[in-house]
């Protein structure tokens, strides 16, 4: 389960918090070529003093595996604003009735790919449906996608059976994106693919029994073993609303289930949690965002959360941030299909600065984007535990 030293290929981030809010936080990248000794550092650390109110009671180094992605949508923090994610001012990405017919696209997957983006689209028709796409984007911003839905190809009949297909994940492993999603068959299970030219997917084998929904893969092998995030429940949309994980060594044998996390303590994850994007690899464990509900007397509210897991055995929760990073509050937030829904599912992420964009489904109905900095996000969770 030992990770080699070498694979952290990305920059350091330093990240000085004097107590203050993340807006006061202040950042400076630093290359991880030999000029980062901690002489310089504290010297660069030094310079900054003039910005702090008080000397500051640490100092973090979070790295991220990772590549960089100088290209990666972004917008920084709007003047004023103290939140820890912040909205892209002109979303939604994907609006009300994207393509003729079509009156949806949402949570869904968008990864790096060649010169720009691609994805793993949810579609709904007039129908409601849910089906998915492939998208393609020069800049993250603005999509255009196949007309027919995602073609599986698989030898057993049986697999390639399904009622419907939605909230898709998509993970690169050693070269090959897998998409995981909710997959109709006799119930909501989890669905796996694989492909290498988002044209030819092979459909596997479900992963398991209904009924589970939010499967998630590590970006990574551990110990040559596949690990997966799901969230199995009974038949319908409340009870057993915890996160588990599960490991394989071929995609087929899934086996050594464990409880990671589970739903309650604050209300606004009091009915159930879901794993969100891929887990993203830091020094200071994996960085799980994830959606966390709430019982209202109009419904469930959906709002989106953060977690630490531990790097070499990720069901062990290192912390949990107590509050949400974002809760339905922008218009295309409370109003379609659903309202009160903000779903985090895909998350870009530039390994040199620590940017993120997370794409995540508002109301059922719209595409949207948010960014945030990954060594804020950390630095909150552990500064904000949740007490369990
Ligand atoms: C969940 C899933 C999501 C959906 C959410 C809110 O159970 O079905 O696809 O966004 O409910 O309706």
């Amino acid at each position: 389960m030992t990770r080699p030293a070498a694979s952290l290929k990305s920059r350091t981030i330093e990240l000085i918090n004097n107590g203050a809010p993340p807006a006061y936080y202040r950042l400076l990248a630093l290359p991880l070529d030999g000029t980062s000794s901690p002489r310089l550092t504290a010297g660069r650390a030094r310079r900054m003093k003039p910005a702090l109110s008080r000397p500051p009671p640490f100092l973090m180094h979070l790295k991220i595996v990772g590549s960089p992605l100088p290209h990666i949508p972004w917008q920084p923090r709007p003047a004023g604003n103290q939140d820890l994610i912040w909205r892209y001012d002109a979303n939604p990405v994907i609006g009300r009735r994207p393509l003729p017919r079509v009156t949806g696209i949402y949570n869904s997957a968008v990864v790096p790919w060649k010169d720009g983006f691609i994805g793993v689209f949810r579609t709904e028709g007039m129908d409601r449906v849910p089906h998915l796409h492939v998208g393609r984007s020069a800049d993250g911003l603005k999509f255009t996608f196949e007309p027919k839905p995602i073609d599986f190809r698989c030898d057993d009949p049986e697999v390639r059976k399904h009622e419907y297909a939605y909230d898709p994940r998509v993970t690169l492993i050693d070269g090959v994106h897998y998409v995981t999603w909710c997959n109709g068959y006799h119930g909501p299970t989890i669905g796996i693919a694989r492909t290498t030219d988002f044209v030819n997917f092979e459909q596997l084998e479900n992963a398991f029994l209904p009924y589970n929904r939010n499967g998630v893969l590590f970006p990574r092998k551990f110990d040559g073993k596949f690990l997966m995030l799901s969230r199995p429940s009974d038949t319908g949309h409340t009870p057993f609303g915890d996160i588990f994980i599960s490991e394989t060594p071929d995609l087929v044998h899934w086996g050594r289930h464990r409880h990671v996390a589970g739903r309650g303590g604050p209300w606004w994850q009091g009915t159930k949690i879901g794993a969100g994007p891929s887990p993203i690899e830091t020094s200071e464990g994996w960085l799980l965002l994830y959606h966390g509900v709430t019982t209202t007397c109009n419904g469930f509210v959906y709002s989106m959360g953060g977690m630490l897991l531990d790097l070499e055995q990720p069901w062990k929760v290192i912390a949990c941030a107590k509050e949400p990073f974002l809760v339905p509050e922008a218009p295309y937030e409370l109003t379609g299909f659903v309202p009160g829904v903000c779903f985090p599912v895909g998350c870009l992420c530039d390994a040199a600065t620590g940017r993120l964009a997370i794409y995540y489904g508002a109301a059922d109905t719209f595409s949207a984007l948010c960014f945030g900095q990954a060594d804020e996000l950390v630095q909150f969770i552990k500064d904000n535990p949740l007490k369990t």
